[in-house]
């Protein structure tokens, strides 16, 4: 039987490695995940409570008082991040603390209770206004660690509550409920609360296309099961187009630096029932994917081997300053041009996305400083991948062996791009067809001098995308030569830039 493509593949404990290799090259993204991958570059804003105590965790039960910006203006960080490039921005709806950006039926340790707009504000409404009318994509941070759910009196939050059946949205005495189909769930008061919470942001807001499901826990001690299962029924259900980080979607990079791995496969093992939706693993692992990885995972025998093969995409979340939050006292510690082109480099040249965090500050607009960062990287990054004559190129395949200097050199596949002037290049970007497949483990690429290939680049997994630095050169006639690949890759890009900042 031929593997099928599938964006989930299962697994044998008899599988050989060539098996479990030859169904890797078979795992595709699906379409929600290939149109996220698209987006490249998107933005995380943190905002919240702890803007305006200085903190970066809250504690739950601050004075919802405290939530008053002077100046809140999304149109502003909508226009901001439009024009540099981003394409979809993530807001803290709800962070840590428990405090709600919107003005949740099921709370009222929201911006209801705070002065901001007397108490009718709502961040997440100014936000998707904007958003819309600029053509960006939303997304929503609900964080499942609550504070204010933890410790304050009549929280929610590890309250012992049995499971009961629950209609959610459930019905609030006094107000309109939100418009859509229902559900029952059998859940505890916070799973509850967390469904009816869900419901509201992905019901009342237009199209959210991320949910982020953040995995850290400030009290961890206290235990609260999380009904992961009901929480990405009813996502799918009332957001079918969105993503769940930390879900069944897209996975954390594994640290917050804003670094891919040099090899970062999106292609990777799992225990369990893929059904489920959870796709747990060790996200800090240095080896996630490769062959190696692969089949120690098959073949591990402390608590039974790998179950199946997901398509499970990184995306790298950093954030412009020290913190998430914004403080004044860090606005001299912006990062540089420089340091955000190394982030975009290593996370969309990595084959991963970047969410880079640009929290507002108390007024509730960007600050000057990261305003004029911002700025600066979009004209950098406009400059350099402004349509031009790349695309104008023939790429044509080529059929091993190459009859050139390099023939001796085995390779898997070749491409040559073929441009019909000769042109100044330092940056070359590649990409894998991804309908086959994250197939190619190792490449070279060449450029013809005019009598000789020589040797420009080389490196490991390309995927969705890989940015190469190279030095700069004239050339109309590039190559690349796929030395190693789980099996035979298809090539979507290969592009030459100029990258004026070197
Ligand atoms: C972490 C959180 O604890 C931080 O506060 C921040 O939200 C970051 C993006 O994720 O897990």
């Amino acid at each position: 039987m031929p593997i099928q493509f599938s964006n989930v593949i299962s697994l044998s404990p008899s599988d050989t490695r060539e098996i479990l290799l030859e169904k890797a090259a078979h795992v595709i993204p699906g379409p929600r995940q290939l149109a996220w991958q698209s987006l490249e570059l998107t933005a995380f804003i943190h905002f919240g409570i702890n803007t305006f105590t200085g903190r970066e965790w809250g504690t739950g039960l601050e004075d919802p008082s405290l939530f008053n910006p002077t100046d809140l203006d999304a149109r502003q960080w909508v226009s901001v991040l439009k024009d540099a490039g981003f394409k979809q921005v993530v807001l803290t709806a709800k962070h840590h603390d428990g405090f709600c950006l919107w003005p949740s039926r099921y709370t009222d340790f929201s911006v209801r209770r705070s002065p901001w707009q007397s108490g009718r504000g709502d961040v997440l409404r100014e936000l998707t206004s904007a958003a819309s009318q600029a053509g960006l994509r939303v997304g929503v941070y609900l964080s499942p660690a609550d504070l204010h759910e933890m410790e304050a009196p009549g929280g929610r939050y590890g309250n012992g509550s049995q499971p009961v059946p629950s209609i959610i949205p459930t019905p609030v005495p006094g107000q309109p409920p939100p418009s859509g189909p229902a559900f029952t769930f059998t859940v505890d008061d916070y799973n509850r609360y967390y469904l009816n919470q869900l419901y509201e942001l992905l019901t009342d807001y237009g199209p959210i296309h991320e949910i982020w499901f953040d995995g850290a826990n400030p009290k961890p001690g206290i235990p609260e099961t999380y009904n992961y299962a009901d929480w990405f029924t009813l996502v799918r259900a009332l957001a079918p187009d969105a993503v769940m980080f930390q879900g069944p979607d897209i996975r954390w990079v594994g640290n917050e630096n804003g670094f891919a791995r040099e090899t970062e496969w999106s292609v990777l093992p799992f225990k369990g029932d893929p059904a489920s939706g959870l796709r747990e693993l060790n996200a800090l692992a240095p080896d996630l994917g490769s062959d190696e990885s692969l089949a120690q995972a098959l073949a591990c025998e402390d608590n039974g081997g790998a179950d199946y093969l997901a398509w499970s995409p990184a995306e790298v979340d950093v954030s412009i300053r020290p913190g998430w939050f914004y403080h004044a006292e860090e606005d001299a510690q912006v990062k540089s041009l420089a340091d955000l082109l190394h982030i975009y480099d290593c996370s969309v040249g990595r084959n991963a996305l970047l969410l880079l965090n640009v929290p507002p500050d108390r007024r509730g607009r960007f600050a000057d400083v990261d305003v004029q960062r911002l700025g600066e990287l979009g004209a950098h990054l406009q400059r350099t991948f402004r349509p031009g004559l790349p695309q104008s190129g023939r790429l044509l395949r080529l059929d091993p062996p190459a009859s050139d200097s390099l023939e001796d050199t085995p390779f898997a596949a070749a491409w040559l791009l073929e441009l019909p002037t000769p042109i100044v290049f330092d940056l070359v970007v590649l990409q894998e067809a991804l309908s086959t497949g994250q197939r190619i483990k190792t490449f070279a690429v060449d450029a013809w001098d005019g009598k000789a290939w020589q040797p420009i680049a080389a490196g490991t997994t390309i995927g969705y995308k890989r940015l190469l630095h190279v030095a700069r050169q004239q050339a109309a006639r590039v190559r690349l030569r796929v030395l190693t690949a789980r099996a035979a890759p298809s090539l979507a890009a290969i592009q030459l830039f100029n990258d004026e900042s070197t």
